[in-house]
C-alpha cells in the first residue's frame, strides 16, 4: 500500500468479511480539494462507490485517498463558522465535564480531531487539562492560538502509547465528526483501549447511517467520511477490543448524527437505549440488502429531480447561487453533473475557499458579500444541515423575492 494514492479495500475495515460496491457516486474529487484554475490539469480523481457490510453491518466506501491527501496544512473546513455548532460544542463540553469529570482528581481530556479547538476550549478555560489531536496544521494552528494544547498527528495506537507515556491515561476520549474518517477503525479501538482508564469513557459523534437512509442525503458519502456508522456497526466494531457500547444519544446535528459512549466492557451499566436504537435500525432495515438497493434508486431520483429544476431555471434565465461550499456539495455537484451554467457561484465564508474553484464541478467560490451584493433568484442551500440557522439570518433574500432549493429530505422550493 505505501506510496498509492488512495486506501482500496475490497474486504470490510471493521471485520474483514468480502464486501461488493452497491452502487458508484462515479469519479470524484477530494471533496474539500478547492483549487485554482492553473491546478485543474493536477486535479486528483477517485471513484466513490459505497459499501455495506453484510456481516457486521458497517457502511464504508471501498476506495479512500490517501488521508495526506485529505487532512494537510491547507484544510478548508474550520468547525467554528457555525455559531449553532459553537453551541452544541459549548453543550457536548459541559456534558463531560458534569457527569464524567465531576469529582475527579486532576483529570485528563484527549480529543481526536479537535479542529480549531470549538470543543477544546471549554476545557482549557476551565483549566482541565487536555490535549488535542488534529493533523491538519492550518486549523490546529487557530486552536493553539487560542491557548488549546494540540499537536498536529494522526491519532493510531503507537500515537497512543506515545501520549500514556507523557500525560497519563485519559479519563475521557472525545471525537465529533472524526471517527468516521479513520480507515484503520481497528488501530484506532486499539489506540483508545490503550489510551483510557479503567474507569475513562470514550465518547464521539458522527453523522447517522439511518438518517442519512431516511433522508436520502447521499451527499454525507465522500472520501473524508470512509464509514457512515450506526449503532449495530459501531457496536460490533468496538467489542472485539473489549470497548463496550454503553450509551448513544441522537444529535440533530449535520443532518442527523449518533452520539456513542463506549468504556472498557463491564466497567458502567449499559443504557436501555442501546437496545431500543438497536430496534429501531432492525425496523428500519438497516441489516437488509434491499434497503440500500432502495437507496441507490432513491440517490437516481433525487438526482433528475434537482437537475430538472435547475435545468429549468437555466431555460428560463433565473440567477441561481450555491450557498455553502461544503464537502457535501462535491458529492452533489459531481454525481448530478451540476455545472458553472446552472450555478453562478457558491457563496462562502470561509476564506480559504474563496477565489477558488469547487472541486471537479469548477463552480467559482465567492465570499457572502457578493451573495448579499446582487441576491439571485435562487439560492442552493448545500449546508442544508444549517438550515434552521442560515434560514433565519437570510430573511431579507426572501423579503426580497429569493427562493431556497433544497434537495434534503426531497427536492423543492421553499421561503
Ligand atoms: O465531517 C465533516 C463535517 C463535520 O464538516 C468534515 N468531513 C467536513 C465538514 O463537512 P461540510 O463541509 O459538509 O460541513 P458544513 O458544516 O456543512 O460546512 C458548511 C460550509 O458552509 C462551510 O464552508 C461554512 C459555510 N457556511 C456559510 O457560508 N454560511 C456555513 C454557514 C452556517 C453560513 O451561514
Amino acid at each position: 500500500m505505501a506510496g498509492m494514492t488512495h486506501n482500496l479495500s475490497s474486504q470490510c475495515r471493521a471485520c474483514g468479511a468480502p464486501i461488493v460496491a452497491f452502487m458508484s457516486f462515479g469519479r470524484m474529487p477530494i471533496a474539500n480539494g478547492f483549487l485554482k484554475a492553473e491546478e485543474i490539469s493536477d486535479e486528483y480523481f477517485f471513484e466513490l462507490a459505497p459499501a455495506f457490510c453484510d456481516r457486521c453491518g458497517m457502511f464504508q466506501i471501498m476506495e479512500q485517498p490517501r488521508p495526506e491527501k485529505m487532512f494537510h496544512e491547507q484544510y478548508a473546513f474550520f468547525s467554528s463558522t457555525s455559531h449553532y455548532m459553537q453551541a452544541h460544542f459549548a453543550a457536548f463540553a459541559d456534558v463531560i465535564m458534569k457527569e464524567i469529570l465531576a469529582g475527579r482528581s486532576d483529570p485528563f481530556v484527549v480529543e481526536c480531531g479537535s479542529n480549531d479547538g470549538i470543543m477544546l476550549r471549554h476545557f482549557h478555560d476551565k483549566s482541565i487539562r487536555h490535549l488535542g489531536i488534529e493533523p491538519s496544521a492550518n486549523v490546529a494552528d487557530v486552536a493553539r492560538r487560542l491557548g488549546v494544547c494540540t499537536i498536529s498527528a494522526f491519532f493510531n495506537r503507537k500515537l497512543a502509547d506515545d501520549i500514556v507515556s507523557e500525560h497519563g491515561r485519559a479519563d475521557a476520549i472525545l471525537a465529533a465528526n472524526v471517527m468516521c474518517h479513520i480507515p484503520d477503525l481497528p488501530g484506532v479501538a486499539v489506540g483508545v483501549q490503550r489510551l483510557l482508564k479503567p474507569d475513562g469513557i470514550f465518547v464521539f459523534e458522527d453523522p447517522y447511517l439511518g438518517d442519512m437512509i431516511a433522508k436520502t442525503s447521499y451527499d454525507q458519502i465522500y472520501d473524508e467520511h470512509v464509514f457512515i456508522f450506526s449503532v449495530n456497526s459501531v457496536m460490533r466494531a468496538f467489542a472485539d477490543y473489549g470497548l463496550e457500547l454503553v450509551d448513544v444519544a441522537p444529535q440533530i446535528t449535520h443532518g442527523g448524527s449518533m452520539r456513542y459512549s463506549l468504556a472498557p466492557k463491564g466497567s458502567r451499566k449499559v443504557a436501555p437505549v442501546v437496545a431500543e436504537q438497536l430496534k429501531k435500525e432492525q425496523a428500519q432495515g438497516l441489516d437488509k440488502a434491499e434497503t440500500y438497493a432502495r437507496f441507490k434508486k432513491n440517490c437516481e431520483s433525487s438526482r433528475s429531480r434537482l437537475m430538472q429544476a435547475l435545468d429549468n431555471m437555466r431555460r428560463d434565465g433565473k440567477r441561481v447561487v450555491g450557498y455553502g461550499a461544503t464537502s457535501k456539495s462535491t458529492t452533489v455537484t459531481n454525481y448530478c453533473g451540476i455545472t458553472p451554467d446552472h450555478v453562478e457561484f457558491i457563496s462562502d465564508t470561509t476564506p480559504i475557499k474563496q477565489g477558488k474553484l469547487s472541486p471537479g464541478a469548477h463552480i467559482p467560490v465567492k465570499p457572502y458579500s457578493e451573495f448579499v451584493r446582487d441576491y439571485p433568484d435562487y439560492a442552493l442551500l448545500f449546508a442544508w444541515n444549517h438550515a434552521a440557522e442560515i434560514r433565519e439570518k437570510e430573511q431579507t433574500f426572501i423579503a426580497a423575492g429569493g427562493r431556497w432549493i433544497v434537495y434534503v429530505p426531497d427536492v423543492s422550493i421553499v421561503a
